[in-house]
């Protein structure tokens, strides 16, 4: 049987590469100088996407293969690829959820801790010789017994809201409505009041339009600027220009964040500023876990192709 051919969108691990190759014809994306004129050349003989869930798939690149059957998101946001685009065609779509929800809630928990307790700027204290030549390096706040904010009770929402927990926090959050597997931790519908009753806020809402700025103005400032916010979702659910106007004035204390607008680069503004942590969007880059991703994207593809039920179906 002749292999499919395959679009991937952007470069995976080697692990990742060497078993793709083996099942299918894969026509590099990234790795094409001119990608509309690549597109056109193979787009036609395309019957899947493989893609990352940054990068997507957009509905210019659904429509250049019109034999297009399956989108295989390496991630669990599809929030790039072009939903309305699938579903005109029935084309299907899947992702990776569950196995990376421990790693991400991990870095959140992380991004806090290193924050609020200034880890970057200590280290620097000790390697340049501060420590040596001023002493002691300044105070930085506390995290455990403090309030924090879960701003989407999902998957990855709840193991951060667990670990939490295991600081003694006092956890409230926000979502569509109460979880019944939450007793224990506050429902605040509006996003505003459970800025205002957190010293950390999480943003790990999955992204859709419905949640872009959802992190506006009002929300930076209710968290204050004694308030940290920790974004390991994407970026679209931040108003940026408003979190970078909050960090500049102070009106905010500080930020931990995995995500950007236009990522990988970034908005230089960022860079200027000694109150946020810069993280290069990988709460889910361990090896672990990224090979269980990378097989959940294979194992997706092959039962498609086999006409099995996809394993972690989005449409
Ligand atoms: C990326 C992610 O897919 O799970 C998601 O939605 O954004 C990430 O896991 C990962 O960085 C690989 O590109």
């Amino acid at each position: 049987m002749q292999r499919p051919h395959i679009l991937q969108v952007g470069p995976y691990p080697a692990w990742d590469e060497e078993p793709l190759n083996e099942a299918f014809t894969v026509h590099r994306y990234f790795a094409a100088d001119d990608k509309q004129a690549f597109l056109a050349g193979i787009g036609s003989q395309v019957r899947a996407i493989a893609t990352r869930g940054e990068l997507g798939a957009n509905r210019a690149m659904i429509e250049a293969c019109p034999s297009l059957e399956v989108v295989s998101v390496y991630g669990v946001g599809f929030d790039a690829v072009d939903l309305a685009a699938c579903r005109e065609r029935g084309v299907r779509v899947t992702n990776t959820p569950d196995v990376l929800t421990n790693d991400v809630a991990d870095l959140g928990i992380a991004m806090m801790l290193c924050q609020s307790r200034g880890m970057i700027g200590a280290e620097r204290w000790v390697r340049d010789g501060s420590w040596a030549a001023k002493g002691l390096y300044p105070l930085k706040r506390r995290v455990w017994g403090r309030r924090a904010g879960v701003l989407g009770l999902g998957r990855i929402g709840y193991e951060v809201a667990k670990r939490l927990a295991g600081f003694g926090m006092d956890i409230a959050y926000s979502d569509v409505a109460p979880k019944d597997f939450a007793p224990d931790w506050e429902f605040v519908a509006d996003p505003v009041a459970l800025a205002r009753r957190s010293d950390f806020l999480f943003v790990t809402l999955a992204a859709s339009a419905a949640t872009r700025h959802i992190v506006n103005k009002d929300v930076l400032a209710a968290l204050g600027e004694d308030g940290m916010l920790i974004n390991i979702s994407r970026a679209s659910n931040i108003d940026e220009d408003a979190l970078l106007d909050a960090l500049e004035t102070k009106v905010l204390g500080s930020a931990a964040l995995d995500v950007f607008e236009g990522e990988p680069k970034l908005n230089p503004r960022f860079l200027a500023l000694d109150n946020v942590l810069l993280q290069p969007h990988h709460a889910s880059g361990t090896i672990e876990t990224r090979k269980a991703m990378g097989k959940l994207v294979r194992d997706n593809l092959a039962a498609h192709f086999a006409g099995q039920p996809l394993l972690t179906p989005v449409l």
